[in-house]
């Protein structure tokens, strides 16, 4: 059993209320223009943008803190390629067919369809596995908790950290998805859970509508 070791809280920053308002309102203000954006241009992303980005989701919360996740980025052009082909075949399916006619109807204000050329175009793609168990540093197997959860958490501190930096991206979920396992060299028991495309809008990039509505405060919260 490990015990804990205590250490001061040194990294907290409290603020006067008034800046409290202003910082959230800047961070709000920052999260609102975020798009899911569908047509990306093939400009190459910085790395050390993308390793900066990747340690911001690692950051996150998980359960018992055993950090559940494993990102791997796609920048070879042929694996992109592999993936756009299995992605496809997955939606042609799933738009002729597979998909009942009420989610066609919520996707349709959306204007999705079977073609995913941004999977080639874009300059990465991130695959999000979550980690049913690990290996503790002597090497020991520890199962992990709250993995959904904990996966859900960091790739969402991971699109605001990519957000922030001036990358556009797209949460994209071809289903099933397990084809990037063994494109991405990963173990049959880590579970793709989102494929991330990562790049710059086209200059010319149209978003829908309807993928820009909020609910507003009173639908989305209450306080008891
Ligand atoms: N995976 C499909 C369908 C799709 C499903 C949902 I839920 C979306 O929000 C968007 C699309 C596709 O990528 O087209």
């Amino acid at each position: 059993m490990l015990e804990p070791i205590w250490e001061p809280l040194t990294s907290y920053r409290s603020y006067p209320p008034a800046q409290m308002t202003e910082r959230a309102q800047s961070f709000h203000a920052e999260l609102r223009r975020r798009r899911t954006v569908r047509d990306f241009d093939s400009r190459p992303v910085p790395r050390d943008v993308i390793e900066t980005c990747l340690l911001a989701a690692g950051t996150a919360p998980s359960g018992a803190n055993l950090q559940p996740w494993h990102f791997a980025v796609i920048e070879s052009p042929a694996a992109k390629k592999r993936i756009r082909i299995a992605a496809e075949a997955e939606e042609q399916a799933f738009y002729s067919g597979r998909a009942p006619k009420e989610w066609l109807e919520a996707l349709a204000p959306l204007g999705t369809d079977a073609d995913k050329p941004f999977l080639e175009e874009a300059p990465l793609l991130i695959a999000i596995f979550a980690q049913k168990s690990g290996t503790r540093p002597d090497g020991r197997t520890v199962k992990h908790y709250y993995v959904p959860e904990s996966v859900g958490i960091a790739t969402g501190f991971l699109i605001a950290a990519l957000h922030d930096a001036g990358l556009a991206t797209l949460t994209h979920t071809p289903s099933p998805m397990g084809f990037l396992n063994e494109i991405c060299a990963r173990p049959a028991w880590e579970k793709p859970t989102i494929l991330l495309v990562v790049g710059y809008p086209k200059a010319k990039c149209r978003v829908p509508h309807h993928g820009g509505l909020r609910k507003k405060l009173e639908e989305i919260s209450s306080w008891v």
